[in-house]
């Protein structure tokens, strides 16, 4: 029985030191000063949107904390070439990721999901709204509408993408992107500028930070058996 324990317990070290993986963590810092964000009239202007707020809601292009701490930023891995990581989704093993429609906006503005992981789509709001997503990809389109407390959408997409567009074709000024990914090996970045990419296998990579309106960037690391820090800085030019 003790033998049969100690072979038990020397299978478990092995496997746990052959499959040790790293975080990437970092912060992501805007220096500048942002356009200003544009109060959103129309919303205002709609008899079931605008009784909803009771200051006019704005866009949300840059968000950016007191000291530069940068939000939105999509940030992931490509190999140590610059190429895309493909094969590697997980995402129908993994759990769906809400969009929420609620007060005449998009929650969250930007996503990132998985190939083959579920999106799913919410009304939360006292109206009809219209998901319609188009494609650069060659990813399915849809154009769905939503009744308000109607049942929730559920979509999937194969192909890898960034910035997938959805807008209502109700509310002109709802928009969100979704970025979708082959791999696990991805984050976005918090109102705190931080991100975590988790469990990135050892190896050489490219990390690449992705801002809708800032452009991409792009550093290499080397993850071996500890974590590592890679931090961004984007400049409003
Ligand atoms: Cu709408």
């Amino acid at each position: 029985m003790k033998v049969f324990s100690l072979a038990f317990l020397t299978g478990v070290l092995t496997a746990t030191s052959i499959s040790y993986a790293a975080d990437i963590t970092g912060t992501i810092t805007l220096t500048g000063t942002p356009p200003a964000e544009v109060p959103i009239d129309p919303l205002m202007q709609d008899s079931t949107c605008g009784p909803l707020y009771d200051t006019t809601p704005t866009t949300h292009f840059y968000v950016v904390g007191k000291n530069g701490e940068f939000g939105d930023v999509v940030v992931s891995l490509k190999d140590a070439g610059g190429n895309a990581i493909t094969g590697k989704s997980t995402g129908a093993s993994t759990p769906a990721v809400l969009l929420d429609q609620k007060g005449c906006l998009y929650t969250p503005q930007i996503l990132a999901i998985q190939t083959g992981q579920k999106l799913t789509v919410r009304n939360s709001d006292p109206c009809i709204h219209n998901v319609h997503t188009t494609s650069k990809a060659g990813n399915t389109e849809h154009n769905d509408v939503q009744m308000s407390g109607g049942p929730d959408l559920t979509y999937t997409f194969d192909k890898p993408e960034m910035f997938m567009k959805f807008q209502c074709d109700v509310h002109p000024w709802m928009f969100a992107w979704v970025t979708l990914f082959d791999s696990p090996y991805y984050a976005i970045s918090g109102t705190d500028g931080k991100f975590v990419i988790k469990n990135v296998p050892p190896g050489k990579y490219t990390v690449v930070a992705d801002h809708r309106k800032l452009g991409e960037q792009t550093q290499t690391v080397e993850v071996a058996d500890k974590d590592v820090t890679v931090n961004f800085t984007f400049t409003v030019k």
